[in-house]
Protein backbone atom coordinates (compact mmCIF):
# COMPACT_ATOMS: atom_id res chain seq x y z
CA UNK A 1 0.00 0.00 0.00
CA UNK A 2 2.78 2.29 0.34
CA UNK A 3 4.70 1.06 -2.71
CA UNK A 4 3.50 4.09 -4.71
CA UNK A 5 6.50 6.04 -5.54
CA UNK A 6 9.63 4.61 -7.31
CA UNK A 7 11.82 7.79 -6.77
CA UNK A 8 14.82 6.75 -4.69
CA UNK A 9 14.88 8.21 -1.22
CA UNK A 10 17.80 10.15 -1.11
CA UNK A 11 19.08 8.77 2.29
CA UNK A 12 18.68 5.38 1.83
CA UNK A 13 19.01 4.95 -2.06
CA UNK A 14 15.70 2.56 -1.32
CA UNK A 15 13.20 2.53 -4.03
CA UNK A 16 10.45 4.53 -1.57
CA UNK A 17 10.04 8.15 -1.40
CA UNK A 18 10.93 9.49 2.19
CA UNK A 19 7.39 10.60 2.56
CA UNK A 20 5.99 7.15 1.59
CA UNK A 21 8.48 5.31 3.38
CA UNK A 22 6.60 2.22 5.63
CA UNK A 23 7.74 2.30 9.10
CA UNK A 24 10.10 -0.05 8.34
CA UNK A 25 11.93 1.95 5.91
CA UNK A 26 12.01 4.98 8.55
CA UNK A 27 13.87 2.87 10.51
CA UNK A 28 16.33 2.17 7.68
CA UNK A 29 16.14 5.66 6.58
CA UNK A 30 17.46 6.69 10.34
CA UNK A 31 19.99 4.48 9.65
CA UNK A 32 21.51 5.54 6.91
CA UNK A 33 21.17 9.04 8.44
CA UNK A 34 23.51 7.34 10.99
CA UNK A 35 26.00 6.13 8.43
CA UNK A 36 28.38 8.42 9.87
CA UNK A 37 28.18 7.03 13.32
CA UNK A 38 30.79 4.43 13.09
CA UNK A 39 29.64 0.47 12.95
CA UNK A 40 30.82 -1.28 16.81
CA UNK A 41 31.59 -4.97 16.97
CA UNK A 42 28.22 -5.79 17.35
CA UNK A 43 24.68 -4.30 16.70
CA UNK A 44 23.49 -0.89 17.99
CA UNK A 45 20.58 0.96 17.93
CA UNK A 46 21.89 3.22 15.23
CA UNK A 47 23.32 0.71 12.81
CA UNK A 48 20.05 -1.87 13.88
CA UNK A 49 17.22 -0.14 14.63
CA UNK A 50 15.13 -2.76 13.81
CA UNK A 51 16.82 -5.23 16.28
CA UNK A 52 17.42 -2.61 18.90
CA UNK A 53 15.90 0.68 20.75
CA UNK A 54 17.41 3.33 22.92
CA UNK A 55 19.65 2.63 25.17
CA UNK A 56 19.42 -1.08 24.65
CA UNK A 57 22.93 -3.22 24.12
CA UNK A 58 21.45 -6.30 22.86
CA UNK A 59 17.37 -6.99 22.39
CA UNK A 60 15.32 -5.57 24.59
CA UNK A 61 17.93 -5.45 27.50
CA UNK A 62 18.99 -2.22 28.38
CA UNK A 63 22.27 -0.36 29.77
CA UNK A 64 20.66 0.09 33.25
CA UNK A 65 20.13 -3.74 33.45
CA UNK A 66 23.70 -4.71 32.98
CA UNK A 67 24.80 -1.87 35.20
CA UNK A 68 22.58 -3.54 37.71
CA UNK A 69 23.39 -7.22 37.19
CA UNK A 70 27.33 -6.09 37.61
CA UNK A 71 26.36 -3.79 41.11
CA UNK A 72 23.91 -7.50 42.37
CA UNK A 73 27.17 -9.73 41.43
CA UNK A 74 29.62 -6.84 43.25
CA UNK A 75 26.61 -6.69 46.47
CA UNK A 76 26.56 -10.23 46.55
CA UNK A 77 29.70 -11.47 46.39
CA UNK A 78 31.33 -8.74 48.97
CA UNK A 79 28.44 -9.82 51.39
CA UNK A 80 29.83 -13.12 51.15
CA UNK A 81 32.93 -12.19 51.72
CA UNK A 82 32.30 -10.48 54.99
CA UNK A 83 30.68 -13.57 56.22
CA UNK A 84 33.98 -15.12 55.76
CA UNK A 85 35.78 -12.57 57.42
CA UNK A 86 38.15 -12.17 54.36
CA UNK A 87 41.29 -10.45 55.18
CA UNK A 88 40.86 -7.62 52.64
CA UNK A 89 37.95 -5.92 51.62
CA UNK A 90 39.07 -5.19 48.09
CA UNK A 91 37.88 -7.80 45.15
CA UNK A 92 38.79 -7.85 41.82
CA UNK A 93 36.48 -9.93 39.97
CA UNK A 94 37.61 -11.17 36.11
CA UNK A 95 35.53 -12.12 33.85
CA UNK A 96 36.77 -13.42 30.18
CA UNK A 97 34.80 -13.47 26.96
CA UNK A 98 35.25 -16.60 24.79
CA UNK A 99 37.80 -16.52 22.04
CA UNK A 100 36.94 -17.54 18.40
CA UNK A 101 37.24 -21.68 17.63
CA UNK A 102 38.29 -23.20 14.52
CA UNK A 103 37.04 -26.21 13.07
CA UNK A 104 39.67 -26.00 10.05
CA UNK A 105 42.86 -23.27 9.07
CA UNK A 106 40.73 -20.06 9.06
CA UNK A 107 37.47 -21.57 9.13
CA UNK A 108 35.41 -20.54 12.61
CA UNK A 109 32.47 -22.18 14.17
CA UNK A 110 29.74 -20.43 14.60
CA UNK A 111 30.66 -17.95 17.54
CA UNK A 112 29.00 -18.36 21.15
CA UNK A 113 29.77 -15.85 23.84
CA UNK A 114 30.88 -17.24 27.26
CA UNK A 115 27.04 -16.44 28.74
CA UNK A 116 28.40 -15.71 32.10
CA UNK A 117 30.07 -12.35 30.00
CA UNK A 118 27.60 -11.88 28.11
CA UNK A 119 24.85 -11.94 31.31
CA UNK A 120 27.10 -8.86 32.74
CA UNK A 121 28.46 -6.97 29.98
CA UNK A 122 26.31 -7.53 26.61
CA UNK A 123 29.05 -7.73 24.95
CA UNK A 124 29.17 -9.78 21.71
CA UNK A 125 32.83 -9.93 20.95
CA UNK A 126 35.16 -12.40 20.86
CA UNK A 127 38.79 -12.08 23.04
CA UNK A 128 37.22 -9.13 25.39
CA UNK A 129 36.80 -9.33 29.12
CA UNK A 130 35.41 -7.32 31.81
CA UNK A 131 37.24 -6.45 35.73
CA UNK A 132 35.12 -5.50 38.27
CA UNK A 133 37.20 -3.83 41.23
CA UNK A 134 34.96 -2.98 44.59
CA UNK A 135 35.49 0.21 46.25
CA UNK A 136 34.94 1.79 49.73
CA UNK A 137 31.07 0.53 49.38
CA UNK A 138 29.31 -2.49 46.61
CA UNK A 139 27.91 0.62 44.96
CA UNK A 140 31.61 2.47 43.97
CA UNK A 141 32.33 -0.50 42.23
CA UNK A 142 34.56 -0.04 38.66
CA UNK A 143 34.06 -1.67 35.46
CA UNK A 144 36.84 -1.92 33.06
CA UNK A 145 35.85 -3.42 29.66
CA UNK A 146 38.69 -4.40 27.96
CA UNK A 147 37.88 -4.30 23.78
CA UNK A 148 39.76 -5.75 20.71
CA UNK A 149 42.84 -3.80 19.57
CA UNK A 150 42.56 -1.83 16.76
CA UNK A 151 43.63 -3.57 13.37
CA UNK A 152 43.13 -2.21 10.32
CA UNK A 153 43.48 -5.58 8.54
CA UNK A 154 41.20 -7.45 10.56
CA UNK A 155 38.33 -5.10 10.83
CA UNK A 156 38.83 -5.61 6.59
CA UNK A 157 38.07 -9.01 6.77
CA UNK A 158 36.25 -9.31 10.19
CA UNK A 159 33.73 -6.26 10.09
CA UNK A 160 34.36 -3.94 12.82
CA UNK A 161 35.60 -3.94 16.14
CA UNK A 162 34.19 -1.62 19.28
CA UNK A 163 37.05 0.20 20.17
CA UNK A 164 37.60 1.71 23.85
CA UNK A 165 36.56 5.25 23.08
CA UNK A 166 32.66 4.13 22.16
CA UNK A 167 32.75 1.19 24.66
CA UNK A 168 31.56 3.20 27.97
CA UNK A 169 28.54 4.95 26.06
CA UNK A 170 27.16 2.05 24.56
CA UNK A 171 27.85 -0.82 27.47
CA UNK A 172 27.34 1.86 30.35
CA UNK A 173 30.89 0.52 31.96
CA UNK A 174 33.26 3.31 33.57
CA UNK A 175 36.62 2.59 31.64
CA UNK A 176 37.28 0.81 28.59
CA UNK A 177 41.08 -0.53 27.52
CA UNK A 178 42.42 -2.33 24.40
CA UNK A 179 42.44 -6.19 25.68
CA UNK A 180 46.24 -5.71 25.19
CA UNK A 181 46.57 -3.28 28.07
CA UNK A 182 45.01 -6.00 30.78
CA UNK A 183 48.30 -7.18 32.04
CA UNK A 184 49.54 -3.53 32.72
CA UNK A 185 46.23 -2.58 34.18
CA UNK A 186 46.60 -5.57 36.79
CA UNK A 187 50.38 -5.00 37.37
CA UNK A 188 49.11 -1.48 38.31
CA UNK A 189 45.88 -2.39 40.89
CA UNK A 190 48.14 -4.68 41.98
CA UNK A 191 50.58 -1.84 43.29
CA UNK A 192 47.66 0.17 44.28
CA UNK A 193 45.69 -2.56 45.93
CA UNK A 194 48.59 -5.36 47.04
CA UNK A 195 46.08 -7.68 48.66
CA UNK A 196 42.72 -7.99 47.44
CA UNK A 197 40.61 -11.15 46.87
CA UNK A 198 40.24 -12.31 43.39
CA UNK A 199 36.88 -13.58 41.64
CA UNK A 200 38.30 -15.52 39.05
CA UNK A 201 37.26 -19.14 37.55
CA UNK A 202 40.21 -20.51 37.20
CA UNK A 203 38.82 -24.25 36.38
CA UNK A 204 36.54 -23.17 34.04
CA UNK A 205 38.10 -20.45 31.74
CA UNK A 206 37.02 -19.65 28.85
CA UNK A 207 40.06 -17.83 27.37
CA UNK A 208 43.61 -19.36 26.72
CA UNK A 209 45.50 -15.67 26.45
CA UNK A 210 43.69 -13.98 29.24
CA UNK A 211 43.93 -16.84 31.47
CA UNK A 212 47.62 -16.69 30.77
CA UNK A 213 47.47 -13.35 31.91
CA UNK A 214 45.24 -13.97 35.09
CA UNK A 215 47.98 -16.39 36.01
CA UNK A 216 50.74 -13.92 35.95
CA UNK A 217 49.05 -11.66 37.47
CA UNK A 218 48.65 -13.70 40.66
CA UNK A 219 52.38 -15.72 40.43
CA UNK A 220 53.32 -11.73 41.26
CA UNK A 221 50.90 -11.24 44.17
CA UNK A 222 49.83 -11.18 47.69
CA UNK A 223 46.59 -12.38 47.00
CA UNK A 224 45.80 -15.13 49.48
CA UNK A 225 42.19 -15.86 48.15
CA UNK A 226 41.04 -17.02 44.70
CA UNK A 227 37.35 -18.28 44.54
CA UNK A 228 35.40 -18.56 41.34
CA UNK A 229 32.50 -16.10 40.72
CA UNK A 230 30.59 -18.84 38.94
CA UNK A 231 27.76 -19.88 41.42
CA UNK A 232 27.08 -16.25 42.26
CA UNK A 233 26.51 -15.53 38.93
CA UNK A 234 24.24 -18.30 37.90
CA UNK A 235 22.42 -17.31 41.34
CA UNK A 236 21.70 -13.74 39.42
CA UNK A 237 21.16 -15.91 36.29
CA UNK A 238 18.04 -18.62 37.35
CA UNK A 239 15.54 -15.82 37.93
CA UNK A 240 14.85 -13.93 34.72
CA UNK A 241 14.03 -10.00 34.18
CA UNK A 242 10.89 -8.71 32.44
CA UNK A 243 12.92 -8.06 29.86
CA UNK A 244 14.47 -11.55 29.92
CA UNK A 245 10.80 -13.44 30.34
CA UNK A 246 9.31 -11.73 26.90
CA UNK A 247 12.77 -12.95 25.06
CA UNK A 248 12.11 -16.18 26.19
CA UNK A 249 8.75 -16.18 25.54
CA UNK A 250 9.26 -14.93 22.03
CA UNK A 251 12.31 -17.97 21.86
CA UNK A 252 9.51 -20.50 22.74
CA UNK A 253 6.75 -18.77 20.53
CA UNK A 254 9.08 -19.25 17.38
CA UNK A 255 10.21 -22.89 18.69
CA UNK A 256 6.53 -23.85 18.74
CA UNK A 257 5.60 -22.78 15.53
CA UNK A 258 8.32 -24.42 13.59
CA UNK A 259 7.95 -27.79 14.96
CA UNK A 260 3.95 -27.22 14.11
CA UNK A 261 4.82 -26.19 10.41
CA UNK A 262 7.55 -29.45 10.97
CA UNK A 263 4.99 -31.69 12.44
CA UNK A 264 2.60 -30.29 9.66
CA UNK A 265 5.27 -31.44 6.74
CA UNK A 266 6.26 -34.63 7.84
CA UNK A 267 5.07 -37.73 5.71
CA UNK A 268 5.58 -41.04 5.48
CA UNK A 269 9.25 -41.74 3.88
CA UNK A 270 10.32 -38.19 5.00
CA UNK A 271 14.34 -38.16 5.69
CA UNK A 272 15.02 -37.26 9.33
CA UNK A 273 17.60 -34.62 7.87
CA UNK A 274 14.56 -33.04 6.07
CA UNK A 275 12.69 -32.63 9.52
CA UNK A 276 15.49 -31.26 10.75
CA UNK A 277 16.12 -28.72 8.00
CA UNK A 278 12.49 -28.14 8.00
CA UNK A 279 12.57 -27.13 11.82
CA UNK A 280 15.49 -25.15 11.64
CA UNK A 281 14.46 -22.87 8.70
CA UNK A 282 11.13 -22.23 10.48
CA UNK A 283 13.07 -20.89 14.07
CA UNK A 284 15.41 -18.72 11.77
CA UNK A 285 12.86 -17.23 9.17
CA UNK A 286 11.06 -15.62 12.39
CA UNK A 287 14.47 -14.30 13.82
CA UNK A 288 16.08 -16.58 15.86
CA UNK A 289 19.98 -17.19 15.46
CA UNK A 290 20.58 -20.47 15.72
CA UNK A 291 18.89 -23.78 17.02
CA UNK A 292 19.90 -24.11 20.29
CA UNK A 293 21.34 -27.39 20.51
CA UNK A 294 21.57 -30.37 18.07
CA UNK A 295 18.35 -31.32 17.67
CA UNK A 296 16.86 -35.24 18.15
CA UNK A 297 14.76 -35.81 15.27
CA UNK A 298 14.56 -39.92 15.46
CA UNK A 299 11.86 -42.01 13.88
CA UNK A 300 10.94 -44.96 15.01
CA UNK A 301 12.90 -47.11 16.90
CA UNK A 302 15.85 -44.52 17.33
CA UNK A 303 13.53 -42.44 19.48
CA UNK A 304 14.65 -45.10 21.99
CA UNK A 305 18.37 -43.68 21.84
CA UNK A 306 17.88 -40.67 24.44
CA UNK A 307 20.51 -38.53 22.68
CA UNK A 308 20.01 -39.47 19.18
CA UNK A 309 21.44 -36.90 16.97
CA UNK A 310 22.51 -38.51 13.17
CA UNK A 311 19.52 -37.48 12.35
CA UNK A 312 20.13 -39.85 8.91
CA UNK A 313 17.18 -42.21 8.67
CA UNK A 314 14.09 -42.58 6.85
CA UNK A 315 10.43 -42.03 9.17
CA UNK A 316 8.00 -44.95 7.64
CA UNK A 317 4.47 -45.41 7.83
CA UNK A 318 3.10 -46.21 11.11
CA UNK A 319 6.56 -44.55 13.47
CA UNK A 320 6.26 -41.69 14.82
CA UNK A 321 8.55 -38.95 15.10
CA UNK A 322 10.17 -37.65 18.45
CA UNK A 323 11.89 -33.95 17.44
CA UNK A 324 13.90 -32.51 20.78
CA UNK A 325 14.58 -29.03 19.69
CA UNK A 326 14.92 -25.36 20.47
CA UNK A 327 16.48 -22.27 19.10
CA UNK A 328 18.17 -19.26 20.42
CA UNK A 329 16.53 -16.18 20.26
CA UNK A 330 18.36 -12.69 21.00
CA UNK A 331 20.94 -15.07 23.79
CA UNK A 332 17.89 -16.82 25.12
CA UNK A 333 17.18 -20.79 24.52
CA UNK A 334 13.62 -22.76 23.80
CA UNK A 335 13.90 -26.96 24.65
CA UNK A 336 10.87 -28.48 23.45
CA UNK A 337 10.12 -31.98 22.57
CA UNK A 338 7.03 -33.26 20.65
CA UNK A 339 6.23 -36.88 19.53
CA UNK A 340 3.94 -37.42 16.90
CA UNK A 341 2.78 -40.16 14.04
CA UNK A 342 4.44 -39.09 10.70
CA UNK A 343 1.46 -40.57 9.17
CA UNK A 344 -1.03 -38.29 11.22
CA UNK A 345 -2.40 -41.27 13.18
CA UNK A 346 -1.17 -42.85 16.21
CA UNK A 347 -1.44 -46.32 16.57
CA UNK A 348 -3.03 -48.07 19.37
CA UNK A 349 0.21 -49.23 21.44
CA UNK A 350 1.95 -45.62 20.44
CA UNK A 351 -1.33 -43.96 21.80
CA UNK A 352 -1.50 -45.79 25.10
CA UNK A 353 2.01 -44.94 25.94
CA UNK A 354 1.71 -41.10 24.69
CA UNK A 355 -1.69 -40.80 26.91
CA UNK A 356 0.56 -41.94 30.24
CA UNK A 357 3.72 -39.69 29.50
CA UNK A 358 0.82 -36.38 28.11
CA UNK A 359 -1.09 -37.37 31.51
CA UNK A 360 2.37 -37.33 34.06
CA UNK A 361 3.69 -34.31 32.11
CA UNK A 362 0.04 -32.17 32.57
CA UNK A 363 0.28 -33.74 36.59
CA UNK A 364 3.78 -32.24 37.01
CA UNK A 365 3.04 -28.82 35.31
CA UNK A 366 0.15 -28.67 37.89
CA UNK A 367 2.82 -29.53 40.46
CA UNK A 368 4.46 -26.89 39.90
CA UNK A 369 2.46 -24.62 41.88
CA UNK A 370 3.88 -26.51 45.39
CA UNK A 371 7.00 -24.97 44.24
CA UNK A 372 8.79 -28.33 44.48
CA UNK A 373 12.51 -28.73 43.92
CA UNK A 374 13.64 -30.20 40.48
CA UNK A 375 14.76 -33.46 42.00
CA UNK A 376 11.44 -33.48 43.71
CA UNK A 377 9.59 -33.16 40.84
CA UNK A 378 11.94 -36.04 39.42
CA UNK A 379 10.78 -38.47 41.88
CA UNK A 380 6.80 -37.29 41.27
CA UNK A 381 7.62 -38.37 37.87
CA UNK A 382 9.11 -41.53 38.74
CA UNK A 383 6.22 -42.31 41.28
CA UNK A 384 3.77 -41.26 38.90
CA UNK A 385 4.99 -43.42 35.66
CA UNK A 386 5.55 -46.30 37.85
CA UNK A 387 1.62 -46.07 38.90
CA UNK A 388 0.30 -45.58 35.02
CA UNK A 389 2.26 -48.37 33.88
CA UNK A 390 0.97 -50.68 36.34
CA UNK A 391 -2.87 -49.53 35.96
CA UNK A 392 -1.79 -49.97 32.01
CA UNK A 393 -0.56 -53.36 32.86
CA UNK A 394 2.62 -53.05 31.63
CA UNK A 395 4.85 -53.17 34.70
CA UNK A 396 4.22 -55.98 37.61
CA UNK A 397 1.47 -55.50 40.15
CA UNK A 398 3.62 -54.84 43.56
CA UNK A 399 2.75 -52.44 46.36
CA UNK A 400 6.16 -50.78 46.82
CA UNK A 401 6.47 -47.51 45.51
CA UNK A 402 10.43 -48.22 45.19
CA UNK A 403 9.75 -50.86 42.89
CA UNK A 404 7.27 -49.07 41.07
CA UNK A 405 9.72 -45.92 41.18
CA UNK A 406 12.56 -48.27 40.31
CA UNK A 407 10.71 -49.90 37.27
CA UNK A 408 9.58 -46.27 35.76
CA UNK A 409 13.25 -45.17 35.78
CA UNK A 410 14.34 -48.15 33.87
CA UNK A 411 11.82 -46.75 30.83
CA UNK A 412 12.86 -43.10 31.99
CA UNK A 413 16.31 -42.90 32.10
CA UNK A 414 16.78 -39.10 32.40
CA UNK A 415 16.13 -36.60 35.22
CA UNK A 416 12.34 -34.88 34.36
CA UNK A 417 13.55 -30.75 34.76
CA UNK A 418 16.68 -28.61 34.08
CA UNK A 419 17.03 -24.84 34.55
CA UNK A 420 16.24 -22.92 31.17
CA UNK A 421 17.67 -19.42 30.07
CA UNK A 422 20.52 -18.38 28.06
CA UNK A 423 21.94 -21.60 28.15
CA UNK A 424 19.51 -24.68 27.26
CA UNK A 425 21.43 -26.35 30.56
CA UNK A 426 20.87 -22.97 32.09
CA UNK A 427 22.89 -22.27 35.63
CA UNK A 428 24.86 -25.59 35.71
CA UNK A 429 26.38 -25.04 39.04
CA UNK A 430 22.64 -24.44 40.51
CA UNK A 431 21.71 -27.23 43.03
CA UNK A 432 18.70 -29.08 41.46
CA UNK A 433 17.73 -29.94 44.80
CA UNK A 434 16.67 -26.00 46.01
CA UNK A 435 12.96 -25.10 45.47
CA UNK A 436 11.79 -23.61 42.36
CA UNK A 437 10.95 -19.80 42.71
CA UNK A 438 8.97 -17.22 40.98
CA UNK A 439 11.39 -15.88 38.20
CA UNK A 440 12.70 -19.20 37.01
CA UNK A 441 11.85 -20.90 34.11
CA UNK A 442 12.67 -24.42 34.30
CA UNK A 443 11.67 -27.60 31.46
CA UNK A 444 9.55 -30.45 32.43
CA UNK A 445 9.71 -33.66 30.19
CA UNK A 446 8.86 -37.11 31.01
CA UNK A 447 9.19 -39.71 28.41
CA UNK A 448 8.69 -43.44 28.13
CA UNK A 449 11.40 -45.42 26.07
CA UNK A 450 10.89 -48.95 25.42
CA UNK A 451 14.08 -50.38 23.59
CA UNK A 452 14.06 -53.70 22.23
CA UNK A 453 15.44 -55.49 24.82
CA UNK A 454 12.77 -54.49 27.48
CA UNK A 455 10.72 -56.83 28.92
CA UNK A 456 7.47 -55.05 28.38
CA UNK A 457 4.98 -56.51 25.53
CA UNK A 458 6.65 -56.95 22.20
CA UNK A 459 4.35 -54.51 20.02
CA UNK A 460 5.18 -51.79 22.42
CA UNK A 461 9.09 -52.48 21.30
CA UNK A 462 10.82 -48.88 19.67
CA UNK A 463 8.58 -46.83 20.59
CA UNK A 464 10.02 -44.02 22.41
CA UNK A 465 7.68 -40.56 23.59
CA UNK A 466 8.88 -37.58 25.11
CA UNK A 467 6.80 -34.64 26.17
CA UNK A 468 8.68 -31.66 27.21
CA UNK A 469 7.46 -28.06 27.60
CA UNK A 470 9.00 -24.87 28.89
CA UNK A 471 7.84 -23.38 32.30
CA UNK A 472 8.28 -19.95 34.14
CA UNK A 473 7.10 -20.07 37.84
CA UNK A 474 5.34 -17.12 38.57
CA UNK A 475 3.43 -16.01 42.22
CA UNK A 476 0.22 -16.36 40.21
CA UNK A 477 1.86 -20.52 39.45
CA UNK A 478 3.28 -21.90 36.51
CA UNK A 479 3.00 -20.43 32.77
CA UNK A 480 3.97 -22.48 29.98
CA UNK A 481 5.83 -20.69 27.56
CA UNK A 482 5.69 -23.31 24.83
CA UNK A 483 1.59 -23.48 25.52
CA UNK A 484 1.92 -22.64 21.63
CA UNK A 485 3.03 -26.02 21.20
CA UNK A 486 -0.17 -28.46 20.78
CA UNK A 487 0.94 -31.71 22.53
CA UNK A 488 -3.09 -33.19 22.95
CA UNK A 489 -3.64 -36.18 20.82
CA UNK A 490 -6.27 -35.10 18.39
CA UNK A 491 -4.47 -31.69 17.67
CA UNK A 492 -1.30 -33.62 16.60
CA UNK A 493 -3.50 -36.02 14.58
CA UNK A 494 -4.74 -32.90 12.67
CA UNK A 495 -1.91 -31.37 11.96
CA UNK A 496 0.32 -34.25 10.89
CA UNK A 497 -2.61 -35.61 8.84
CA UNK A 498 -1.15 -36.08 5.21
CA UNK A 499 -4.76 -36.05 4.25
CA UNK A 500 -5.25 -32.61 5.58
CA UNK A 501 -6.06 -30.18 2.82
CA UNK A 502 -5.10 -27.39 4.86
CA UNK A 503 -1.78 -29.05 4.81
CA UNK A 504 0.70 -26.45 3.41
MN1 LIG B 1 15.43 -30.24 27.89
Amino acid sequence: MLFLQSKLCSLCRSSLSRKYCSEVTQNKVKACESQNRKALGQPAPHTHPHLLGENEVTPLIKKEEYQSRRQKLVETIVEHANKQNCLSSDHVIIIPSTSKQYMSDKIPYVFRQNTDYLYLTGSQEPDTCVVITTGQSPSDHKSTLFTRDKDDHAELWDGPRTHPEDAPAFFGVDHSLPISELSKFLGSYRKTVPSSNLWYDFEGSSHKDIHRVVCDYIKDSSNKKFESPRNFIHKLRLYKSTAEIALMQKSCDIASRAIVETMSYSRPGIGENQLFAKVDFECRARGAEFLAYPPVVAGGNRATTIHYINNNQLVYTNEMVLMDAGCEYHGYASDITRTWPVNGKFTDPQREIYEIVLEVQRELIALCNQLPSLDALFECMCLLLGKKLQEAGLIKTQPSNTYLMKAAYKLCPHHVSHYLGMDVHDTPSINRNIKIEPGMVITVEPGIYVSEKSSLPKEYHGIGVRIEDDVLITVNGPVVLSRKCPKEIDEIEEIANCENTTKS
